[in-house]
């Protein structure tokens, strides 16, 4: 019986020296294996009688059983082991502060659109969006520029693969070619649905106003601290029978006013020339306070449609008459926020952009 106490003994420490699974297994062998001390006392029962074979076996089996026993207990001992230097390694300290996700905001330019659009769609103007790349008929002809006008020149425009030899396609150079496209669908809805004969010519019944800003992004062959070969563009445009000049300043006026929060702004209308409007102005505008106070600032172009532009919309300029007004929202933002160089909106330098979010 001792011998077997013996034999137990060994293998717990056996298996207590074991300090990983594998060396365990290595230990089991020495008593539980083939030729393990556990199997070589079993053999050892084949020379005894009857007898003596019953009393040892039950011994021996005795013995197995308990050095399977603390083989389990080391085995779960090492698992549990195991898994607490696991837990320890992948420790989650769940009282960390969580890392901020960064809260994107709107580009500055895009404000001012939204601003801009806000303003003109509060007084019945409608927002026309449409095609970058332009034929040079919306773009120049149907604007009333002439064939030699140096804007049509390699030099001011880019022009782009397409359309015919003579007239290729281009990167738009004002939005204005999106309001002929709209004035001449309206035209021609508003024809088709009253049953007024296409094709009969410049139409001069009688018609909704056409009330419509185009905003943008437009592109010329310009580039410095105040140009951008790619820039925005916000033009307005107002046909009706009865639409005036005075019309015109007082949308103007109190978009700029409404714009720039200022209810004492000035404007001033200055002579001006566009191949598009016949007569043409300037449009300044000057603060009573504030950094830019006293200085007129030019803020946009405006004028009377030519009347070959309404002709080219399909309408009859004895009857109708329209006023446009372009502006520049690039222009605008650095104004409204007092940026001095029109290329941080273009950069994408996050420190910038950010202050306006
Ligand atoms: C149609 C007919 C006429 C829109 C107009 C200007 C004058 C103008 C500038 C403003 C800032 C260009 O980007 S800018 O430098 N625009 O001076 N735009 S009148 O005239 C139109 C528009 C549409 C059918």
């Amino acid at each position: 019986m001792n011998e077997f106490n013996n034999v137990i003994d060994s293998a717990r420490a056996a298996f207590e020296r074991a300090s990983a699974p594998a060396e365990l297994e290595n230990a089991k062998a020495l008593f539980l294996g083939k030729s393990g001390r556990i199997t070589e006392l079993m053999k050892g029962l084949a020379t005894l009688g009857a007898q003596e074979k019953k009393s040892l076996g039950a011994a021996i089996n005795r013995a197995k059983q308990a050095i399977e026993m603390a083989l389990d207990e080391r085995r779960q001992a090492l698992a549990n082991a195991q898994m607490q230097m696991q837990l320890q390694s992948e420790a989650l300290d769940v009282t960390l502060p969580g890392r901020r996700r960064g809260q994107g905001g709107l580009h500055p330019v895009a404000l001012t659109l939204e601003r801009i659009e806000a303003i003109f769609g509060s007084m019945g103007f409608d927002v026309a969006q449409g095609p970058e790349i332009e034929t040079d008929w919306f773009n120049f002809t149907a604007l009333n520029t002439p064939e030699d006008h140096p804007a049509r020149s390699m030099h001011d425009t880019f022009y782009v693969e397409g359309g015919p030899q003579n007239a290729p396609n281009l990167l738009r150079t004002h939005t204005s070619p999106m309001q002929i496209r709209y004035a001449v669908q309206h035209v021609r809805q508003h024809r088709a649905t009253t049953g007024t004969a296409q094709g009969e010519g410049l139409f001069a019944g009688s018609m909704p106003e056409i009330r419509v800003i185009a905003p943008g992004r437009t592109y010329r062959v310009d580039s410095d601290a105040t140009h951008s070969p790619m820039f925005h563009q916000c033009e307005g445009l107002w046909v009706g029978e009865n639409v005036s000049f005075k019309d015109l300043k007082f949308v103007f006026t109190d978009f700029c006013r409404t714009f720039f929060e200022s209810d004492d702004l000035e404007l001033r209308f200055r002579p001006s020339f566009f191949p598009f409007t016949e007569p043409s102005a300037e449009i300044d505008i000057r603060f009573q306070d504030g950094p830019l106070a006293g200085r007129w600032l030019e803020v946009a172009g405006s004028g009377q449609v030519h009347p070959n532009v309404i002709r080219n919309m399909g309408l009859e300029p004895e009857r109708f008459i329209g006023f446009a007004f372009g502006m520049g929202p690039d222009r605008l933002t650095m104004l409204r926020y007092g940026v001095n160089d029109l290329r941080l909106f273009f950069d994408g330098d996050i420190r910038f952009l950010s202050q306006f979010s």
